[in-house]
């Protein structure tokens, strides 16, 4: 049993707790107690979150604002410890929290059909639709620049020149990939600092996994880890989920041949999302290949710089797992640039159905 449960009034005895598995950053327990009151207890990475205070303030503030809204979709709610905060500081760097579990919900790694990526389309569709009205700067930056593009690719140079594992030669390619796309993919965030695209609140982590589903009738209940929940533009949440959810196969992937970027399930992801989001503007509406472009360039060269870096991010299973990883996003994003016509023709007879 860990014992950072024992911080929070519990319906029960804790008798199970079981690790779970999927993300690649928090640590994620299932605790069952002889009540059979199931929780979600969480450890935040400090390391990619050391400013938990902050998560746990803009959840607040926007769980207490859908709260007052009629029809706002569900949010998970984290219980306060035994002596009032929101989270128990184990003083060793780590921040834990608590949540009920979700009764008969399951979370998806991959959509099993197209219909299932369609409701997680309306699961983030509604969730920023549901927040449309509510003030993004208010809420702190849980992660600073955490989709700022230009600011990753600062980044990505100083570990490259730092090459402090050697991994550098090896990866000549890879960074050579990386450094030809630098104007097309800081195009985004071009377009946020010159205002062209309105800052709304946005999830900025839309893998299907960050969906519960009811099991029975697979329906998208809410969506989970909030720890991204912060200002940005609707193209990274688009973005964001089309990167993971309409490639054919998981994103540390060996086998280059099998990792395709699947239309169909670009399709259906931009109907649920455009249909559940009636509110974007036109640019913003023309900017959401952009940012599935973006996203999956990104989330490649965050992986990249962490293989350069000794893994220091992202959790991995065996050593070349984040070159794998980057792999596949390439392998994703020469995919769209031979497809860039057909997403864009996507996206606009979408929004014309729904206009
Ligand atoms: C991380 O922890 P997880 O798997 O939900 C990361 C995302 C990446 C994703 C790549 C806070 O999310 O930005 O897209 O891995 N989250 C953070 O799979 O960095
Ligand atoms: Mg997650």
């Amino acid at each position: 049993m860990r014992e950072e449960i024992f911080r929070f009034p519990l319906d029960g005895t804790p008798v199970r707790c079981e690790r779970i598995k999927t993300g690649h950053i928090n640590e994620t327990y299932l605790v069952t107690t002889d009540a059979s009151v199931r929780y979600i207890l969480q450890n935040v990475n400090t390391y990619a979150f050391p400013r938990t205070d902050i998560i746990m303030d803009n959840v607040s503030a926007i769980s207490r604002y859908l709260q007052t809204r009629p029809g706002a979709p569900a949010m998970i709610r984290y219980l306060d410890t035994t002596d009032g905060r929101r989270y128990y500081d184990d003083g060793r760097g780590g921040a834990w929290r608590l949540y009920r579990f979700v009764e008969n919900s399951i979370c998806l790694d991959r959509a099993e059909t197209p219909a299932d990526f369609y409701e997680c389309a309306r699961a983030f569709g509604n969730f920023q639709h549901a927040l449309i009205d509510f003030p993004a700067e208010k809420l702190g930056e849980t992660i600073p620049d955490f989709h700022n593009t230009p600011v990753r690719y600062a980044r990505f140079r100083e570990a490259m020149a730092a090459d402090t594992l050697g991994r550098l030669e090896a990866v000549r390619e890879e960074t050579a990939f990386v450094l030809a796309r630098e104007e097309r993919a800081s195009r985004l965030q071009r377009m946020r600092e010159a205002g062209q695209l309105p800052v709304r609140v946005t999830h900025n982590d839309t893998k299907i996994n960050n969906v519960l589903f009811d099991a029975d009738t697979r329906r998208a209940i809410c969506v989970i880890d909030l720890d991204t929940v912060m200002p940005g533009l609707a193209a990274y949440d688009f973005g964001d989920a089309i990167r993971y959810g309409a490639s054919t196969a998981a994103d540390d992937e060996r086998d280059l041949d099998r990792v395709r970027l699947d239309l169909n399930l670009f399709r259906v992801f931009t109907r649920g999302y455009l249909e559940a989001c009636p509110a974007l503007t036109e640019k913003e509406i023309a900017s959401l290949p952009l940012g599935a472009y973006t996203m999956t360039l990104e989330c490649g060269m965050r992986f990249l710089t962490d293989h350069l870096m000794g893994d220091k991010y992202f959790a991995i299973d065996y050593p070349e797992q984040n070159l794998d990883r980057a792999h596949t996003q390439f392998k994703l994003l020469s995919d769209m640039e031979e497809m860039w016509d057909e997403m864009e023709k996507i996206v606009a007879e979408e929004a014309k159905k729904n206009a």
